[in-house]
């Protein structure tokens, strides 16, 4: 007797400018990723203002799934999978963002990659902006600054719950809609909202400007949905990463509870809909201008989420007072985080805390007593390939194991409504942080390497076969 729902959706994740490369085929237009250049562990991104002669743009090619979707599509269905997390890249359908009229080409890749997927008796999860927003409209327009996005997203949902609601019917709106709450890296503001802060702008207040517009349309989107198709399930996506206390100093404890309002702000509003007092408060202390119209509180009132979906990969840990420690040592996401000496960390930083998982599962589940949807979970290391041609990938069925061990108590003892798990890169792909191939994430490896060099051939890793027998078992079999 499993502890999940036999209707459970075991699946896997990626996100179009990750994996589908044409990056310029079929009408589709420039986005805000595909001006990023390689970086690596410790060396951020660059934004160049459009596509330089001679750089080398890892999202352009990816690896290739535009043109191999078939191939890889009958390795899912090998594994089993009962569900495909995925974005529609809003440039293939809008290649500008501005225009009336959608790229009949756009729209007719993902026709065709949705009626593929449910041949192989898969579910297309979608996300309508995982990170590729349109360069025009960062551009001519600002981005999200600039209230006219609200309406283009909404055309952009309205175009693809028209013409998909009867191929998919679990949505997201924003792809980690809150990881841009930490404004000094500037691959967030960039790729969530089209942004770029200048020298003259106060970071957190830009922050909340675009996070009214993106949360108006999200709201609408929302309600749009809605009304072309009841049946549909449109959920939020945020990143959690909890956040633990240092010590027991009430200090420390309170340090916590005032970072964790960057993991919660978000989705607060997308599930609640309305803006929680400590934003307020805070707006009005430092006399932010947040550019709320008349009418838009009902519009966010109106166009609250059914589920809540959210990616976990670590937790993190702060201290009241952090100066004479060492914050840099682990990827924490704020000024004050400090190592956890209780769990171990990847080679990119990143504290591996399976209990951790419990735990937001708990936490989320108590807070807004919606059903949850982990749409991203995953190990990323560097595999190798043995001489006879098998990839051992122990460490990452271990860091998942794991996981899913803390899934199924979450659902036994803590009653959390679980809709469905779907690891991170359950093919190699484009890491979105340093843009980099060797920090591989995939059941399926992907013969690709940082400088782009490769056949691009697909071989199953250890973790392809382990997690078919995950998903036959439904998670009891680990
Ligand atoms: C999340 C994104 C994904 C994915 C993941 C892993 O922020 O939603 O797009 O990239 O992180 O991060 P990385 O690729 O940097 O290892």
């Amino acid at each position: 007797m499993s502890r999940f729902s036999d209707d459970f959706l075991w699946g896997g994740a990626v996100a179009a400018h990750q994996f589908e490369g044409g990056y310029d085929q079929g009408g589709k237009g420039l986005s805000v990723v595909d001006v990023l250049t390689a970086g690596a562990h410790g060396t951020p991104r660059r934004i160049t203002e459009t596509v330089e002669e001679g750089e080398y743009y890892p999202n352009h090619e990816a690896i290739d799934f535009y043109h191999r979707y078939e191939e890889d599509i009958s390795l899912f269905a090998e594994m089993g999978l009962k569900c495909f997390r995925t974005s529609i890249a809003w440039s293939r359908i809008f290649p500008l963002g501005d225009e009336h009229e959608p790229n009949e080409e756009g729209l007719r890749f993902y026709d065709d990659l949705f009626d593929e997927l449910l041949a192989n008796g898969i579910q297309p999860v979608i996300t309508l902006s995982h990170f590729e927003l349109p360069l025009h409209l960062a551009r001519e327009y600002g981005g999200f600054r600039n209230r006219k996005l609200v309406d283009f997203f909404a055309r952009f949902a309205r175009v693809c719950f028209e013409r998909y609601h009867s191929k998919v019917r679990y949505w997201m709106t924003f792809n980690e809609i809150n990881n841009q709450m930490d404004t000094r890296n500037h691959l967030f503001l960039w790729t969530n909202s089209g942004v770029v802060l200048t020298e003259e702008d106060d970071p957190r207040e830009v922050l909340f400007q675009v996070a009214h517009h993106e949360l108006l349309a999200s709201a609408q989107a929302v309600a749009i949905g809605k009304e072309i198709d009841p049946d549909l399930q449109i959920g939020a996506m945020v990143s959690h990463v909890p956040v633990y206390p240092y010590s027991c100093d009430p200090a420390d404890v309170m340090a916590a509870q005032i970072a964790s309002r960057e993991r919660f702000f978000f989705a607060d509003v997308q599930v609640r809909g309305h803006y929680p007092p400590y934003a307020v408060k805070e707006w009005e202390r430092e006399g932010y201008r947040v550019g709320i119209e008349e009418g838009d509180e009902e519009i966010l009132a109106a166009g609250t989420v059914d589920y809540l979906g959210f990616s976990y990969y670590m937790s993190t840990v702060v201290k009241a007072d952090a100066s004479n420690d060492a914050t840099d040592s682990v990827d924490g996401g704020f000024a004050n985080s400090v190592p956890n000496p209780y769990v171990k960390a990847s080679d990119w930083g990143w504290q591996i805390d399976p209990t951790g998982l419990r735990f937001t599962l708990a936490t989320l589940a108590e807070r807004y007593e919606l059903p949850l949807f982990i749409v991203e979970n995953g190990f990323g290391m560097v595999d190798e390939i043995a001489e006879d041609g098998t990839i051992s990938d122990a460490p990452r069925i271990d860091y998942l194991r794991a996981h899913i061990e803390a899934m199924r108590d979450a659902v036994e003892y803590d009653g959390v409504d679980l809709i469905g798990y779907t690891p991170w890169g359950i093919i190699d792909l484009v890491s979105f942080t340093t843009g980099e191939m060797k920090k591989r994430y995939g059941f399926i490896h992907v013969d690709r390497d940082n400088a782009g060099e490769g056949t691009l051939e697909r071989r199953r890793k250890e973790s392809f076969e382990w997690y078919r027998t995950v998903i036959a078992s439904n998670g009891e079999n680990l």
